[in-house]
């Protein structure tokens, strides 16, 4: 059984190591706050990834071939699915997300702009299964992971992630998904701190978003934003740091944090192509095809069993 979100926030909160899970981030304003990260000069894999899929439009299409049946986890504003739908010729649209209005919204903006596609809307989040609309036919399914929100996830989440989407297919399905490379600290830092303060304020959101769940009294101007890349781990982690000390509190309970204490907020993981595909093989993806832009800085890979 899923943990409740209450349960788990204040398990996560009551940590030596504390940490929230990147999920809190997505409410309404989260939502709006990650479309404008997306634009900003510094946040380069948005448009890197969508270089890319423009570029290799033609090749994707021959190789995934029309009619397909694109199942887009995390889809947000449905904004990618809507080039890739018109460039594949796909037949029916799934829409899944955890920020449930939102994606609403969304939903209708696309059958009002393709009405020759089908489009549903189904609320739900990778670490869980999955429910799709039981009329849905099971040959001819693409996922559609674009992002590189595989990255958001520990390894054996992310084998785990990709274990979920390979059973939503059959033997002829395949997998379009998104991935960050790893490439110089100069790039990745500003990309996840950037000057005009939207990611910080992307970040700040969550223990909003915490208060709003768990009843909590988090005040965000006691918290500092950071950012940083662990080379070790291969990742970007984002923390809330208390910029003094701060006494939260929640129904039955609440903890103190010491002035520079942090609560994690999330990683971002950066891989190579071959690690990836390794990655992908143990999850039953035994076939893979990747396109890349010129500085090697995102890929674009295709995943068939
Ligand atoms: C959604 N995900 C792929 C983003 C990333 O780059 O890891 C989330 C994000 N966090 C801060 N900026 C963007």
């Amino acid at each position: 059984m899923p943990a409740q979100p209450t349960h788990e926030i204040i398990e996560g909160l009551s940590r030596p190591q504390p940490s929230i899970s990147p999920k809190y981030f997505y409410d309404s304003k989260g939502s709006r706050l990650f479309e404008q990260i997306t634009r900003l000069p510094e946040y380069y894999p948005t448009r890197t990834e969508q270089a890319i899929l423009a570029r290799h439009a033609a090749e994707i299409a021959r190789r995934v071939g029309p009619g397909r049946i694109v199942i887009e986890p995390g889809a947000g504003n449905c904004e990618k699915a809507r080039v890739l739908c018109r460039a594949i010729g796909a037949s029916r649209y799934v829409a899944v997300d955890i920020s449930a209005e939102f994606l609403t919204e969304a939903a209708q903006r696309l059958r009002d702009e393709m009405p020759q596609l089908q489009v549903h809307a189904v609320g739900g989040d990778l670490t869980q299964e999955i429910v799709l609309p039981e009329d849905l036919p099971r040959a001819h399914r693409l996922v559609y992971y674009p992002g590189s929100s595989i990255g958001n996830f520990d390894r054996p989440q992310a084998l785990d992630v990709l274990v979920r989407m390979r059973r939503l297919i059959d033997h002829d399905g395949a997998l379009l998904i998104g991935v960050d490379l790893r490439k110089e600290v100069s790039v990745l830092e500003p990309a996840y701190d950037d000057a005009a303060g939207v990611t910080a304020a992307f970040n700040l959101n969550a223990l909003d978003h915490v208060n709003r769940l768990v009843g909590s009294d988090f005040h965000l101007h006691q918290w500092r934003h950071r950012a940083f890349f662990n080379h070790e781990a291969s990742r970007i982690e984002m923390h809330l740091e208390a910029k003094t000390d701060v006494d939260v509190h929640w129904p039955g309970g609440g903890r103190h944090f010491a002035p520079g204490e942090r609560i994690h907020t999330e990683s971002s993981y950066k891989y190579d192509i071959e690690g990836f595909a390794h990655l992908l093989h143990a999850a039953g993806f035994h076939h893979s095809v990747a396109w890349t832009d010129e500085r090697r800085w995102f890929a674009v890979v295709l995943a068939t069993p």
